[in-house]
């Protein structure tokens, strides 16, 4: 069984094997359970990294290209790969990740692979390279640079033969070729089915399971660029963390135990995915989690997204739900059509990387003196408490081998007022603590502020209300010794957790009706409940009276169940609910992944009573089939 589940990553451990990390001291803890490699602890440290999405979609205002774009279209004139690495830079990102590659299989360097690429567009004349100007900003700004080449290619005629595999790996040989060393080799599961494929225009399925041959394909990644972390759902180094929200959840070990879908062995786009988030305590790999999101609605630009960007304080508590829990915050960005980040998301950046500086440049717990309840062998100072609040993520406070739980007093200079506590684990010797209990001196005696599981790289404690004590005891529980390397205190900016959102507001529903009393709940306001018809395919709205509007949405469920959501749509609108006009059709592309609000500008402003929502492809159920949490409508 053992044997069974780890085929592709029984392969992992020895590709891993010769990296593993020597313990510092000679009687220091033994290291416990699955441990990180060197270039994962790189990756640990790297913390934040963008992802760049910018192909012909871009200029198709679509988030999936069918893969038939004119190369001609994609012209960006004013295109400087350092404006936007220095925004991420300034957003105090580390890295950045250039979508090489997307599903339309456009190819943004000028490979030998295929001919859809780079040189047969007007950009620089036929001669450009984008993956290189990247790559050259990246150095230049000192972020660390990796490729997304994406699997699916819906160009590509070859796709789904055994030669297309050939080529997706030639494509990567040249990419691990030629742009110096990466940190990452990222690579997506999507896998939609239909696509322009050499003009064929149809669906093509592979098998997830074997069709890649990932333990092949990755031994080149090994071999060529043996420091980049391997990402894809579940990658050799890094796992997905389930969504497109840039969230891992509360507890979230960065080791797991994984687990293949329909008694196959575990194998990216085919993995029973629940644990993929939480992962496994005591789990049999180290792979933490990445977790993704773009800064605006979707991963592409769109004109229509531009006062959707993300605020300073959400990326904040991203970075708090990410970063602050043992995964990587991968944040999207996406030039516009000139080759440019608009200047709202440069903004939302800078107020970003200011805002971490702010809170994160000041350590609260200055000063402090630590009472531990133990320090292994006999108080040996290398293993002191002093190990806490220096800059060393390795240096650590350890406890003797037999005591498994211990108490840390801290006494501040002065009462100082906090609500983010950060604690970390030295994780060369692994994620070793259970959990931990954190009290306040109050009024005389200890009160519970907060405790926390899974710590290991990097736990951020945010609390929901303020604290403002002169002393705190921190509790530690874990099955061996500890080996904690760090106990900070920080004060985030008080108006920070009213800062709203900025989600687009439709017009109000009160007069809206519709045919059944369940549909009511894809028009009652409410985005938790919505409306799943098994037996139809359509919703008609009345909206009461003739109305006029520039835009609609559509809210998939968001229950984190998938069906009946909508990937194909027709819209039409009637002024008396029997003569229909088209007013909309298209995919909505990535819903699957990302099933946020889709907005659908009309190329015309309409006016109607009636507007008919047609699934004409969902998920589920041979398509007879249609869930949705809100219908919207934009004046
Ligand atoms: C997804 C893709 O399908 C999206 O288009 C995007 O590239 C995102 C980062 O990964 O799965």
């Amino acid at each position: 069984m053992y044997v069974k589940k780890n085929l592709l990553f029984g392969f992992a451990a020895c590709l891993l094997a010769g990296s593993t990390i020597a313990q510092d001291f000679d009687d220091a803890p033994k290291p416990y359970g699955a441990l990180p490699s060197k270039h994962q602890l790189a990756w640990h440290e790297t913390e934040m990294y963008c992802l760049i999405h910018f192909t012909p979609t871009t200029f198709q205002d679509k988030e999936w290209g069918y893969g038939d774009a004119d190369p001609a279209i994609f012209n960006p004139t004013k295109f400087d790969a350092s404006q936007i690495v220095e925004a991420a830079k300034a957003g105090g990102f580390k890295g950045i990740i250039s979508v090489a590659k997307h599903h339309d299989g456009f190819a943004l360097w000028p490979t030998k692979t295929a001919a859809y690429n780079i040189s047969e567009s007007p950009w620089r004349n036929g001669k450009g390279d984008m993956v290189k100007e990247f790559q050259q900003a990246a150095n230049k700004a000192g972020l660390k640079f990796g490729v997304y080449c994406s699997p699916w290619d819906r160009n590509n005629p070859a796709y789904g033969t055994p030669a297309y595999v050939e080529i997706y790996r030639n494509q990567l040989k040249e990419l691990y070729s030629n742009y110096g060393n990466l940190f990452m080799s990222w690579h997506d599961g999507a896998n939609g089915g239909d696509g322009y494929y050499g003009g064929k225009k149809e669906k093509r399925k592979v098998d997830q399971s074997t069709y890649y041959d990932w333990k092949n394909t990755w031994a080149i990644t090994r071999s060529m660029q043996p420091k980049a972390n391997i990402f894809s759902d579940i990658g050799l180094d890094v796992r997905w963390v389930g969504n497109e929200k840039g969230i891992a959840p509360e507890t979230s070990w960065s080791t797991i135990t994984l687990v293949g879908k329909e008694g196959k062995p575990p194998m990216p786009g085919y993995m029973d995915d629940a644990n993929l988030g939480s992962g496994t305590r005591n789990g049999e790999q180290w792979i933490p989690t990445e977790c993704d999101v773009p800064l605006r609605p979707g991963w592409f630009y769109h004109a229509s997204q531009d006062d959707q960007v993300k605020t300073p304080a959400m990326l904040f508590d991203l970075y708090c739900k990410s970063v602050g829990r043992g995964g990587a915050f991968d944040l999207g960005l996406s030039p516009n059509t000139d080759g440019l980040l608009h200047p709202n998301d440069v903004q939302a950046l800078k107020a970003f990387g200011t805002l971490l500086q702010n809170v994160f440049g000041e350590n609260l717990i200055k000063g402090a003196t630590f009472q531990p309840s133990n320090v292994r062998k006999s108080n040996n100072k290398k293993y002191g408490v002093v190990n806490l609040v220096d800059a060393d993520r390795y240096s650590y406070w350890a406890t003797d081998d037999a005591v498994h739980q211990a108490e840390l007093l801290i006494d501040l200079p002065a009462a100082r007022e906090f609500n983010i506590i950060r604690l970390r684990e030295n994780i060369k010797l692994g994620q070793r603590i259970d959990s931990v209990l954190i009290d306040e001196w109050k009024d005389g005696e200890w009160v519970n502020i907060a405790k926390a599981t899974s710590i290991g790289a990097n736990r951020i404690i945010r609390m929901d209300n303020f604290v403002e004590t002169s002393k705190l005891r921190i509790k530690v529980f874990a099955p061996v010794s500890i080996a904690l390397s760090d106990v900070g205190l920080f004060a985030e900016p008080k108006a920070l957790r009213n800062a709203g959102t900025n989600e687009r507001q439709g017009i109000a529903k009160t007069t809206w009706s519709v045919e059944s009393a369940d549909a009511k709940k894809a028009i009652d306001g409410d985005k938790k409940t919505f409306w799943l018809a098994t037996e139809d395919n359509s919703i008609i709205i009345d909206l009461g009276s003739v109305q006029h509007f520039s835009a609609l949405g559509y809210l998939p469920r968001q229950d984190g169940k998938h069906d009946g959501i909508v990937e194909k749509y027709e819209y039409f609108v009637s002024g008396d609910g029997k003569e229909w006009n088209k007013i909309a059709e298209g995919e909505f592309s990535n819903i699957k992944a990302n099933p946020i609000l889709q907005y659908i500008p009309l190329k015309a402003e309409a006016s109607a009573k009636f507007i008919k929502l047609i699934a004409k492809q969902s998920i589920g159920n041979e398509n007879r089939q249609l869930s949705i949490a809100e219908f919207e409508v934009y004046e």
